[in-house]
């Protein structure tokens, strides 16, 4: 009953687990410390236990973390970088991976077999796991949830609070988009007004906010620790109305724009081809750049509708080559795509939907001809900003219909751009762009559980190419193992939309 669905699960009959009163977590192997601890404070959340954690043999009833070459769960007995085993038997649990982020995915597998019981209310002698042996390695390297922070700030803590969703669903990349129309949240030191005028609101006369770079620094540090990668995007040259109200020689015509609190786009463009705005895109990425350990760094270049075509991929071009001067990857939205002179390895986001119309699809191969890779994010299954249902207060319907749980499920990426397969795609995300999502129960209600799904379509195994998609989702199993993720939600104060086609567990309080 784990989400997403692992690679084998093999149930076995005998006596249960028991985690009883004396279990410890003993970890061993260079990582594992840190990793039995991140396990013991889930444990104190879902089910209010305190495990100590031991760098000593596991006994009886213990629960052990082992990092090691060869436990990294290939079937041909090489390590996957994120692969676990994790086996459960009466005399104790074990989880075995190669690396730290191997490890930190079992542990969440863990959690999830183990039942939540909230505030200490629950039954704590009645924590047990079925006997079960556990294989398990993600089918894309890139497992990707964003939080749109431009149109609506979140402070670090709900960014927090977000990170410790998604990474029970085994997500791995954060992607922050950090730069809008309605602000600029990300402070840069060459350039303070950016923040300083331009993080002052934001979507409907919301009360902005920015990160320092030490926030934002420890945003990251909290995201590795969890085996997170996080992505900064600087979205340009549209987009970018929060910075022409901050500076006014940004602007093609000199002058400054007033802040935007509204939902348009398309409508603000960067004065492109000017040595100033080249000062800035070399500023704004090298800051940015030194903040991200991560390799990817994301310039956007969506919805560039006031760039005139020429200029636009000039601009894209020599943006893009900023990045790579700066030792990242570029990653851009698939628009980005209609430059042909980007650096080899171009990273390209692809947002139309699940079938491709006009020229997406060409825009999308133009990255994979480079030699980089696609994310994608079709926009009628993972962009959880849209409505669930018709009428809904809260959510986008410009796709044209509603996204329900089986339309986040009932996909594969490897079906979507004809010619794209998966060698060609690094993995999966999901967007939520705030224009209309306001606070973090909010933000948390539009993403779960579609997050499951898309989370589920990125980590599982690929259907068999002559399996039509539609049989490889079974809508209704997914729906019971995404029932059993609502004890751990409600167990941790976490909100969630409660969708037909999942069976629910009576709510609580
Ligand atoms: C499209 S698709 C956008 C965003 C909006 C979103 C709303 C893309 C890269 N850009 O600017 O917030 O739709 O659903």
């Amino acid at each position: 009953m784990v989400v997403p669905r692992p690679v084998l699960t093999q149930p076995s009959p005998g006596s249960p687990f028991v985690l009883g009163p004396t279990a410890r977590i003993s970890v061993a192997g260079p990582g594992a410390d840190a990793v039995g601890r991140l396990l013991s404070e889930a444990l104190a959340d879902d089910c209010s236990r305190d495990l100590p954690v031991v760098a000593e043999p596991p006994a009886f009833g213990d629960i052990a973390v082992v990092i090691a070459h060869g436990e990294g769960a290939h079937d041909d007995g090489s390590d996957s970088a994120e692969g676990y085993t994790l086996e459960v038997a009466a005399e104790g649990v074990r989880i075995g991976a190669a690396t730290p982020a191997g490890a930190f995915w079992g542990v969440q597998t863990l959690r999830q077999l183990l039942p939540a019981a909230g505030d200490g209310d629950g039954d704590r002698d009645g924590l047990t796991v079925e006997q079960v042996r556990i294989h398990d390695h993600p089918r894309y390297a890139y497992r990707g949830a964003m939080l749109d922070v431009a149109r609506h700030f979140f402070t670090p803590a709900e960014v927090k609070r977000f990170i410790d969703a998604i990474v029970l669903l085994k997500v791995n990349h954060l992607h922050l988009h950090l730069t809008d129309d309605q602000g600029w949240r990300i402070h840069i030191e060459s350039w303070p007004e950016l923040t300083r005028i331009g993080g002052s609101t934001g979507s409907d006369g919301s009360r902005g906010g920015f990160y320092t770079q030490d926030e934002f620094r420890n945003i990251v540090a909290y995201a590795a620790e969890r085996n997170v990668t996080v992505v900064p995007e600087l979205d340009m040259p549209g987009h970018t109305n929060a910075a022409l109200a901050s500076y006014p020689v940004l602007n093609p015509d000199g002058v400054a724009r007033p802040l935007y609190t509204g939902s348009d786009v398309g409508f603000s463009t960067l004065r492109t081809g000017d040595a100033v705005t080249r000062r800035f895109v070399r500023d704004v990425v090298r800051e940015v750049a030194a903040l991200t350990p991560g390799p990817l760094l994301h310039l956007g270049g969506d919805e560039c509708l006031s760039t005139a075509p020429d200029d636009f991929v000039a601009f894209v071009e020599e943006a893009a080559h900023v990045v790579a001067e700066n030792g990242k990857t570029p990653v851009g939205w698939h628009e980005m795509g209609k430059a042909h002179g980007l650096p080899a390895g171009t990273v390209g986001q692809y947002w139309d939907f699940t079938t491709p119309r006009d020229r997406s699809a060409e825009y999308a191969v133009t990255f994979v001809r480079g030699g980089g890779s696609l994310i994608l994010s079709p926009s009628d299954a993972a962009y959880l900003d849209i409505v669930y249902a018709e009428g809904d207060p809260i959510g986008q319907d410009w796709t044209g219909k509603p996204t329900t749980l089986r339309d986040a499920f009932v996909w594969d990426p490897a079906r979507v751009i004809p010619g794209v397969g998966d060698a060609h795609i690094l993995g999966v995300e999901a967007a939520l762009w705030t224009e209309t999502v306001g606070t973090i129960e909010e933000v948390e209600e539009m993403v779960l559980p579609r997050l499951a799904a898309v989370a589920e379509v990125g980590w599982s195994p690929a259907p068999a190419d002559t399996e039509p998609v539609e049989a490889a989702r079974d809508l209704d199993e997914f729906g019971a193992r995404v029932a059993r993720l609502a004890e751990h939600w409600d167990a941790t104060g976490t909100r969630y939309r409660r969708v037909p086609d999942v069976p629910w567990p009576e709510p609580v309080g």
